[in-house]
């Protein structure tokens, strides 16, 4: 039995020392989350803290809006691969699972509206010292930017609403920083041709925004001038809405076209 047990015994250590064994154990990443598992895991999360309500816990040393921002990134994205919460300091320098992507000193809208262009769902918002404030990104229109976020108003509520890209203009802090986990890719995000709103679904609202952009009445951004041509023919024109409309009531079938969203 000895015998038989001895190159067993070698050969596992071979394999060790090769780095067959450790090669699953070293260099080990979190799991990658791509944007329609993070919009699953933030509705998650949002139900279980539903906007209106107070919050009055802790995080893992962390309270208030912070507290309640880091409880949803790690809900979110989970822990890192080493096993730590994820953490960000107020000035975006010091972080933990999370990127800097980049900050503002001067809060115009413009400036704003330039650091969130390429912001998507579960980015993280930290304004700096001394009015330190912590928001989940929940996603960049034309005219702003929807927030999660609790204690905007020192009342530990809850809040989800769209807030205007120059909503802090003349805010008395050293800078806005946007932050995001480092096993977000966001390069899996895909729309499907007709979802305008980029909302995830097919609904009367995406037709009504074609239309309005068929009217010129609204403008929108390259990839929902994309999204709302339905028929593919370089234009958005009243038949688009018209085909769009047709699938929100189930006429016709929602396209299989996805457009990547970067
Ligand atoms: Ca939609
Ligand atoms: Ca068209």
């Amino acid at each position: 039995m000895r015998l038989i047990r001895r190159p067993l015994c070698a050969v596992l250590i071979s394999l060790f020392l090769f780095g067959i064994f450790p090669a699953a154990r070293v260099g080990v990443t979190a799991k990658a989350i791509g944007p329609v598992e993070v919009r699953e895991k933030l509705e998650e999360f949002k139900a279980l803290y539903p906007p209106g309500i107070r919050w009055e816990g802790e995080f893992h040393g962390s309270n208030q809006c912070k507290g309640f921002a880091r409880m949803a990134v790690n809900h979110i994205f989970g822990q890192t691969a080493s096993g730590a919460y994820r953490q960000w300091s107020y000035n975006g320098m010091n972080n933990t699972g999370m990127t800097r992507l980049g900050s503002v000193t001067v809060f115009s809208a413009e400036n704003v509206q330039k650091l969130l262009q390429n912001a998507v769902i579960g980015d993280v918002l930290q304004f700096d010292e001394p009015r330190k404030h912590s928001m989940i990104v929940c996603g960049v229109e034309d005219d702003g930017v929807w927030i999660f976020d609790c204690n905007a108003n020192y009342d530990l509520l809850v809040r989800y609403e769209k807030r205007s890209f120059g909503c802090w203009y003349g805010k008395n802090c050293a800078r806005l920083t946007l932050l995001r986990a480092d096993n977000y890719d966001v390069r899996s995000e895909y729309y499907t041709l007709g979802d305008v709103n980029t909302d995830g679904r097919i609904t009367s609202e995406d037709a009504r925004l074609a239309l309005r952009a068929a009217a010129r009445l609204e403008t929108l951004s390259a990839i929902r001038r994309t999204l709302a041509d339905a028929n593919e023919d370089g234009k958005i024109r009243s038949s688009d809405a018209r085909a769009i409309l047709r699938i929100a009531a189930k006429l016709d079938p929602t396209p299989e076209k996805k457009i990547p969203a970067a």
